[in-house]
């Protein structure tokens, strides 16, 4: 037999694998919820032992948006910061246990109250609808523990600073630093909110809540916690999928630079979910639109420099002509596969997001499930793919165990599964928002109404298509615990790639980070101070909310 060969520290393995336990347990409890969610609304199901609507919804949006994601997220962290800078102290992996279980208390804790009915909010948790304590609690210490984690990557690669003074640090470290620093800024928002307004209000300690300013700080957080969720993704592929496809990395300095762009741009944009709201100034709704489209642009430099390796790579392996390259590409491998197919996603969903962006067409699909559509072409489809392909070689690769051709052969079947149960269900939520059908609407209280019959069949799509993605859960479940567990002991490779030698010194000042995070914080202030400071100022009465418990 097979000795096992881990391409971690041994003690660092075991960190990112209890990660791992628990997202892919968050995507079992997530996905089903989504299954049962688009049955209810086709109107031909109803929910059994008179659980909600809103009840499942919230757990799939809280387990798979902010359970799922945090928690592969950081266990890739670790794993990369110990596979490229090298291994953890063993009080720098107390640190990060001791923010895993404070992570795992807190989901604990919220799905408690969310099963009890008790905290049917939602994952943006709105005022004035108020959840019990617990569920906010809970969401702090999700929280509290991350930044723990955070500061571990954070100190791991300051210690590769130090041990290797004037180097250029390696690429997927920087990437996973610039990662946790923007999740770091963006969560004081939503902690801000959570200690200040929601905990002391659902105490009973104040008996009102300003409705606006928990909206605004969450939404501070909420758009850069997309791009936590999309960092990672981009890591993969800048940095991984060059080497799968046995090419290098166009340019380290514009992967650095687009990371350094995403982390100054994408934290001060949060009025763009928020510009039908009335009590901001119009103004800086403006400002921050301005600010949603260069964010953009760091998204455009990293399609265009993925186009550029794979097609030196296409080039290099004899394809010719425009598109002969395509060709040369390795589509049976799933590790290529199922992020490249997640990339491809990603120009709808993109331009979909320049679509919600411009203010205008913004008041057409504000509240529709076309917004539903759009991130589950992002998140749901580009993000989720790439983590699965990611998942592909990570987890053998740090158990010390072979992805096997069959395992290979079954991600492909699971991508294309994928896809095709969304392209049916984020299709049909596209179409129907552009038709005004609402989000977050359950048919047995508003879609069964005589005068919306009319969206049946988008609906009944969107059942059909929840119900394939639901095999394409069961399938990558089967591929997780295989090689989590079962496949056969050996050595899988964690992949990196090395810059192209065509590429230019990369400048010495993206590692300046005083500088960024200076730049960050003045952005930050410049977008929000005054109309913040407007907010409160002219802030009607508090709201007294709807207690669910
Ligand atoms: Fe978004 C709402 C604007 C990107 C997720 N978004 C949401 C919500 C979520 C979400 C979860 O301005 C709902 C929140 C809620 O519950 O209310 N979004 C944008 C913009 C972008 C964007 C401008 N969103 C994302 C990403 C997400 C995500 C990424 C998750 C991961 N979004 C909005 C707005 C709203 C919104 C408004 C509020 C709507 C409302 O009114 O409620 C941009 O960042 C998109 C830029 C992306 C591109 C695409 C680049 C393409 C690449 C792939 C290249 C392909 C290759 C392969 C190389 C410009 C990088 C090619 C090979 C071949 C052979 C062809």
């Amino acid at each position: 037999m097979m000795k096992a060969i881990r391409s971690i520290h041994a003690p660092d393995a075991k960190l990112t694998m209890a990660h791992m336990y628990v997202a892919f347990a968050a995507l079992f409890v997530g996905a089903s919820m989504g299954l049962l969610q688009t049955l209810e609304r086709s109107g031909k199901f109803t929910l059994p032992f008179g659980i909600g609507y809103y009840q499942i919804l919230t757990v799939h949006g809280v387990v798979l948006g902010l359970v799922l994601t945090t928690f592969f997220i950081l266990g890739f962290m670790v794993a990369v910061q110990s596979k490229t800078a090298g291994k953890y102290t063993s009080g720098e992996r107390k640190w990060g246990w001791a923010g895993f279980w404070m992570m795992t208390t807190g989901v604990i804790t919220t799905t408690i109250f969310i099963l009890l009915n008790e905290a049917s909010v939602l994952y943006t948790f709105y005022a004035p609808l108020m959840a019990h304590p617990g569920f906010y609690i809970g969401l702090t210490l999700v929280i509290v523990g991350s930044w723990l984690e955070g500061f571990v990557i954070f100190r791991r690669h300051a210690r590769w600073r130090k041990e290797n003074p004037g180097e250029r640090t390696p690429l997927l470290s920087f990437m996973a630093v610039i990662t946790m620093l923007m999740w770091l800024i963006a969560t004081i928002g939503v902690a801000a909110t959570v200690l200040l307004q929601f905990i002391p209000w659902s105490l009973g300690l104040v008996d009102s809540i300003d409705v606006l300013v928990s909206r605004t700080l969450f939404w501070y957080f909420g758009h850069p916690l997309v791009y936590f969720w999309l960092l990672p993704a981009y890591m993969a592929w800048y940095a991984i999928i060059p080497k799968i496809v046995g090419g290098k990395i166009f340019s380290d300095s514009l992967a650095r630079l687009s990371f350094i762009l995403l982390l100054l741009f994408s934290i001060p944009v949060g009025f763009h979910h928020q510009l039908t709201e009335p009590g901001i100034d119009p103004f800086w709704k403006y400002m921050q639109v301005i600010l949603t489209f260069l964010v953009v642009i760091p998204s455009l430099m990293t399609a265009f420099s993925l186009f550029a390796t794979f097609e030196a790579r296409g080039r290099e392996l004899g394809g010719k002509g425009l598109f002969g390259w395509v060709k040369k590409m390795p589509w049976k491998d799933v590790r290529f596969l199922a992020p490249f197919i997640g990339m491809l996603w990603f120009i709808p969903g993109g331009a979909g997001g320049i679509i919600n962006a411009s203010n205008q067409m913004n008041q057409v699909i504000h509240n529709t499930i076309w917004v539903t559509g759009h991130f589950h072409l992002t998140a749901a489809t580009s993000v989720i793919l790439t983590f699965f392909g990611i998942a592909y070689w990570l987890v053998p690769s740090v158990t010390g165990r072979k992805l096997t051709a069959k395992m290979n052969r079954l991600g492909i079947i699971q991508t294309i599964v994928w896809s095709v149960g969304m392209a049916i269900m984020s299709g049909a939520m596209h179409w129907q928002g552009l038709l005004g059908g609402p989000r977050r609407s359950a048919y047995s209280e508003y879609l069964g109404n005589a005068d919306t019959a009319a969206w049946g069949p988008y609906q009944l799509a969107q059942a059909v298509g929840g119900s394939i993605l639901f095999i394409g859960m069961i399938i990558m479940l089967i591929i997780f615990v295989n090689l989590a567990f079962f496949a056969p002991k050996g050595e899988e490779e964690f992949p990196i790639a090395e810059v192209s030698e065509d590429a230019g010194e990369t400048p010495k000042v993206f590692e300046n980070w005083k500088l960024w995070i200076g730049v960050t914080v003045a952005l930050i202030l410049f977008a929000y101070t005054i109309p913040f400071i407007d907010i409160i100022q002219n802030a009607p009465p508090g709201s007294k909310g709807f207690r669910l418990w």
